[in-house]
């Protein structure tokens, strides 16, 4: 399932060039996911972004409150620099095909 991930990204000399979003699974590795990061271009501070990156919506029958996922993110500017991961936001996937 398409889930969009949103927020701001800032510096204060440069421009911003990429996003990178980061996933921990609740069934994953316990460190999560660094999924491979967007290019932006060069965009000019502050910049709001939105990136969408597909989760599976599918759970185990006997996790009846839903697959949940926290998700970060993270920006680079353009002289190279990653700034800190975000605060994670929870999301949770409920898989209707088995219920
Ligand atoms: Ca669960």
């Amino acid at each position: 399932m398409p889930v969009t991930v949103s927020g701001k990204a800032t510096d204060a000399l440069s421009k911003i060039a990429k996003i990178q979003i980061h996933v921990r699974d609740e069934y994953g590795p316990a460190a999560g996911v660094d999924l491979p990061p967007v290019s932006v271009g060069a965009q000019p501070s502050p910049y709001t972004f939105s990136v969408t990156i597909q989760l599976t919506a599918s759970r185990k029958g006997s996790d009846k409150d839903g697959r949940r996922y926290d998700v970060s993110a993270r920006a680079q500017d353009s002289a190279g620099n990653w700034g800190a991961w975000s605060a994670s936001k929870s999301v949770t996937a409920h898989d209707q095909s088995g219920k």
